[in-house]
This record gives structure tokens, C-alpha cells and sequence, in this order.
């Protein structure tokens, strides 16, 4: 069958009718949530592992190191968009993950601030299941970083929670047993507690659970981000980092003598 090309396009040629159509599409704005997400925890707590299972996919290099070693030695930030991932106000939107994994030593809030002007929506601070942590100060760190709120934007996750089905422990249990700083920050944070298996599925798949949380934490916090205290002066940072060992080491000197 002949076609009339002026019956059926009406003078348009097929290729200026989908040209239109895919200038159309792309002149359609989505709605898109970016959220920035920081991830903090002692050497090798498994920090880039849950990175990668957040966006779904190996990003950020992993690995077993050698002890005193870290894999990750600077900051490094990996994006992520889920499009149509969730609705608000009646519209779907997509979901901008930004996600900024750190060194063991804590980056300075003008480095953070230079990665996120804009701020950080969701701390993450990442913890072993199998080893107790060696950075207590974490708590003092965000505080003076991002001030009195950080916890109502902070989430804790427990990575190797294989390692505590193979010993037959339900989290529950686990919580309970574990050390009091452990404790108290599950406690104080606002985003609540995780155990994530980084051994199991595919990273997309076990990530699911873990953005959803993330989602309804920033949406709860207004999806506002926290703003980061650039302008603390360097030294001060220190002092500051410094008087929280030291008033570390007074509360344990303090133990050990109503022990004794
Ligand atoms: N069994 C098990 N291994 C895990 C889990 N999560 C991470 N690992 C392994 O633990 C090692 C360290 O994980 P990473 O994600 O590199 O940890 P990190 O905190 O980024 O480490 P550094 O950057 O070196 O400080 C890697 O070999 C991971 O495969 C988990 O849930 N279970
Ligand atoms: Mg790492």
C-alpha cells in the first residue's frame, strides 16, 4: 500500500513529528528530590559497602585492608537517580541520591561544605556488628559540625548482620548486649537503627529497605537539610575534638574508680 504522506502527517515528515515529540518530553520538568547523604564510621565498618547498597550498584571501592588501612582515604561523593521513585504532593518525583563517603579522619566542615553547599539531609553513621567501635566521639564531631539537630537527620546502620544470624542473635538481642555508647546513640538518633546483610542480593534490591528509610527520615525532617558550620574556625574544630577526649577519658577514669 502507498502512503499519502501529506494524508497522514499533514506536511510533517516522520522524523520532525518525533523530533517534536522527544522536545516535548524533554522540556517537561520532573519533580526531583535531591538528598545528600553522608556516611561516617570507624575503618572498615563497612562505610562504602552500604554507599554502594544505598545506590544500588559498586561505586565506591570496597575491600578488606590491612590493619591500620582504610580504602577510602579521602571524600568521595557518587550520584544516583531513581526516577519515579516516590509521590508527594500528588506527583511522582524522582529520587536524587548524592552520597558522600568519607575517610576515618573525619572530614573538616569546610571540606564538607565545598561537596554540599546546600547542606547534608541524612547522616549515616556506620557501625560493625562484630567489633566494638574505636571512635566514640562521633557524637561531638556532628554536633559541632552541624549543631544541636544533627541526631533528628542521623540514622545508625549494623553491617554484617549475616555475621549475627550465623550466631543465631536476633538485633533485638544483640542491642541489648551491646556497649552503652552503642545504646545511647541508638537511642538519640532520629532516623532510628538498621542491620544490613552486604553479603546478600543484589545491591539495588538490598539497598531497597534502606532508601526507603532514608526517604521517610528526610521527610520527616521537611526534606531540610542540615547546615554545615563552614565557618568554624580550624582551630576551634580541634579544641573542640580535643575536649571531647578528654572528657571521654574522665568518664572512663570516673568508671574504673566506682568499680574499684
Ligand atoms: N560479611 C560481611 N562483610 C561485609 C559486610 N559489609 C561489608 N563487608 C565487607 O567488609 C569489608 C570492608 O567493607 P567496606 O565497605 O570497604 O568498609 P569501609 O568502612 O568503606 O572501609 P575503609 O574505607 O577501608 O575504611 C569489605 O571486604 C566488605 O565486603 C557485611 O554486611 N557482611
Ligand atoms: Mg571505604
Amino acid at each position: 500500500m502507498e502512503m499519502d504522506d501529506d494524508c497522514c502527517f499533514h506536511g510533517n515528515n516522520i522524523f520532525s513529528i518525533l523530533n517534536q515529540r522527544g522536545s516535548h518530553l524533554r522540556s517537561e520538568k520532573r519533580d526531583a528530590l535531591v538528598l545528600n547523604v553522608l556516611l561516617l564510621g570507624d575503618r572498615q565498618s563497612g562505610r562504602s559497602s552500604v554507599g554502594n547498597a544505598l545506590i544500588g550498584g559498586q561505586e565506591f571501592p570496597t575491600g578488606i585492608c590491612a590493619p591500620g588501612v582504610s580504602k577510602t582515604t579521602g571524600c568521595q561523593i557518587r550520584s544516583r537517580s531513581f526516577p519515579g521513585y516516590f509521590r508527594r504532593q500528588g506527583a511522582e518525583s524522582d529520587l536524587v541520591l548524592r552520597m558522600i563517603d568519607t575517610p576515618t579522619v573525619w572530614p573538616r566542615p569546610q571540606t564538607l561544605h565545598e561537596h554540599c553547599p546546600e547542606g547534608v539531609h541524612v547522616l549515616m553513621i556506620v557501625v560493625r556488628t562484630d567489633q566494638p567501635p574505636e571512635n566514640t566521639r562521633l557524637q561531638l564531631y556532628a554536633q559541632s559540625v552541624f549543631g544541636p539537630d544533627w541526631n533528628r537527620h542521623t540514622t545508625l546502620i549494623f553491617t554484617h548482620a549475616d555475621l549475627l544470624q550465623e550466631a543465631g542473635l536476633q538485633p533485638s538481642v544483640y542491642l541489648a548486649h551491646t556497649t552503652d555508647w552503642l545504646k545511647a546513640l541508638a537511642k538519640e538518633v532520629g532516623g532510628g537503627v538498621s542491620f544490613l546483610d552486604n553479603t546478600s542480593d543484589w545491591p539495588l534490591i538490598r539497598g531497597r529497605p534502606l532508601r526507603d528509610q532514608l526517604l521517610r527520615l528526610s521527610a520527616r525532617n521537611h526534606h531540610r537539610a542540615l547546615r554545615i558550620r563552614a565557618e568554624l574556625n580550624s582551630q576551634l574544630f580541634d579544641v573542640l575534638l580535643q575536649l571531647g577526649v578528654l572528657h571521654q577519658q574522665l568518664l572512663l577514669l570516673s568508671d574504673r574508680r566506682l568499680q574499684h
